[in-house]
């Protein structure tokens, strides 16, 4: 990693998100990639799963009702967090706790990766009410990380349908009129490209590289950590935007070649080596 005098400062995170028992998606990537910028990491866990969404069966507990009590107590700590990261959100009493954090600690960068669905489908516990949830609370994002159907998700856009880049590009400005101040769209596609789009500092900007043909899961959680990593260690938007999805492209061709599980997700720690 570069930057080493920027690897000197002490920089907490606190991360909101759920924990899966298996599978390599949220908080079980988060805290990897974020670690590997020497970052503090506080997880607040706001579902327990057994396994994430994309096997066909699994079970999930909501710590809601502990949260609250945790978030009191981390209130007392006076802990000076550098970045809010919040991620998949149960129902709307967690998205008012989430209010709360962003209304109590006075925290610098809120980092919003709307967690939804990906090709063209909500996930299976994705309800239209927390999408509508999801669009109150992007207004609070520094920056929010929505894949494509996301994007189309809180657009109002038909999700069954990828959008194109010119698609993307209409209605990008529209989203940031709901209030987020910058935007970075992933998994956008592009004749044989794949990337993202970021509207940051009122421009924007596209990176895309040569199209992978497999989708795994947690390769959002993994974009909107290492991009946040690379943010704290002095970059740019468009910079740590560029870095993340270069990060993303090379670890996705890696596991690719490898032998791996598709539908676990990515074995990130293999490949912190390549931030
Ligand atoms: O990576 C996104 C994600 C997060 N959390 C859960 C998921 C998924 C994607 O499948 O199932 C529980």
């Amino acid at each position: 990693m570069e930057n080493v005098n920027a690897l000197k400062k002490d920089l907490n995170v606190i991360v909101m998100n759920d924990m899966c028992s298996y599978g390599k998606v949220s908080l079980t990537v988060n805290i990897p990639v974020l670690s590997a910028f020497s970052i503090k990491v506080s997880p607040l866990p706001t579902v327990l799963l057994s396994n994430h969404t994309q096997y066909p069966s699994f079970c999930a507990f909501d710590m809601t009702k502990y949260l609250v009590e945790i978030i009191k107590e981390i209130k007392k700590l006076k802990v000076k967090f550098d970045a809010f990261y919040i991620g998949w959100l149960g129902d709307r009493a967690q998205v008012d706790l989430a209010i709360s954090i962003i209304e109590d600690f006075n925290i610098p960068i809120t980092l919003i990766d709307p967690i939804l669905g990906d090709n063209e489908k909500l996930y299976s516990p994705i309800t239209n009410e927390q999408v509508s949830n999801m669009r109150e609370l992007i207004k609070y994002g520094d920056i929010i990380v929505p894949n494509t159907t996301e994007f189309s998700a809180l657009m109002g856009l038909d999700i069954n349908e990828k959008p194109s880049i010119n698609t993307i590009k209409e209605n990008i400005y529209k989203l940031r009129d709901l209030g987020p101040k910058n935007i970075i769209v992933t998994s956008v596609v592009e004749n044989e490209k794949v990337g993202t789009m970021t509207l940051a500092n009122d421009k924007i900007t596209t990176h895309l590289l040569s199209k992978l043909p497999i989708h795994i899961p947690g390769t959002g959680d993994a974009f909107a950590s290492s991009f946040l990593g690379y943010l704290l260690r002095s970059m740019s938007i468009e910079e740590a935007s560029v870095k993340a999805t270069d990060f993303l492209h090379k670890s996705v061709s890696q596991a690719l070649r490898n032998d791996n599980d598709r539908t676990y997700g990515i074995p990130i720690e293999d490949y912190l080596d390549l931030l």
